[in-house]
């Protein structure tokens, strides 16, 4: 086997356990995404002027009661390491949840289940400074969910509560496969000659 032979079955088996990401918000709906509320609650595409950081377009969120408001991605949870991640911007109170499952289930994110989620890569909380963006992530196989995420939102009571959020990704990272470790193995071998 050509040295050439060996890097191209190493670069086939590192790019069969690359992960595959699929874009669900990023200035538009995409890859089957919708605007999603319940209720009274919108989610609409926000309008230009609002005082949200930066000019990018983005998804608001308003909630005058509890009814949700977020964005319909519709996933389907393939491997065990499924990371949602958005940026998020809080005015002022709120919620975030996940609708799974084909009962739409409702999950809050908060104290309880929070070594699934992060914020700025901190362990999950809504200690995170209003009127700003923020990085959200989501373990989803870390919360139990192995079927279908529905919805990524916000909930919040009383009177009316606005987020936005942008750039609603879904990373997911299979197992190793065959090919993986043929190129792996081609690696051994690869430096076995180096070292002769
Ligand atoms: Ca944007």
């Amino acid at each position: 086997m050509k040295r050439s032979q060996i890097l191209a079955a190493v670069a086939l088996g590192a790019a069969s356990v690359a992960q595959a990401s699929v874009v669900f918000f990023d200035d538009a709906p995409k890859n089957g995404a919708a605007y999603w509320q319940d209720g009274s609650a919108t989610s609409v595409l926000a309008p230009a002027g609002e005082p949200f950081a930066g000019a990018s377009p983005c998804i608001k969120l308003t909630m005058t009661a509890w009814p949700q408001a977020g964005v319909y991605i519709n996933t389907t949870v393939s491997a065990p390491d499924t990371v949602i991640e958005a940026q998020i911007y809080r005015v002022d109170a709120g919620d975030l949840h996940l609708r799974y499952g084909g009962g739409w289930t409702d999950m809050a994110l908060d104290a309880t289940n929070n070594n699934a989620w992060t914020i700025d890569g901190q362990p999950g909380d809504y200690s995170f400074s209003n009127n700003a963006w923020h990085t959200l992530r989501v373990d989803v196989a870390a919360l139990g969910i192995t079927d279908t995420v529905n919805t990524i939102g916000m909930a919040a009571g009383g009177s009316t509560r606005v987020w936005y959020m942008d750039n609603v990704q879904v990373t997911s990272v299979p197992e190793p496969t065959a090919m993986g470790l043929i190129g792996l193995s081609a690696l051994g071998v690869l430096g076995r000659r180096r070292r002769a």
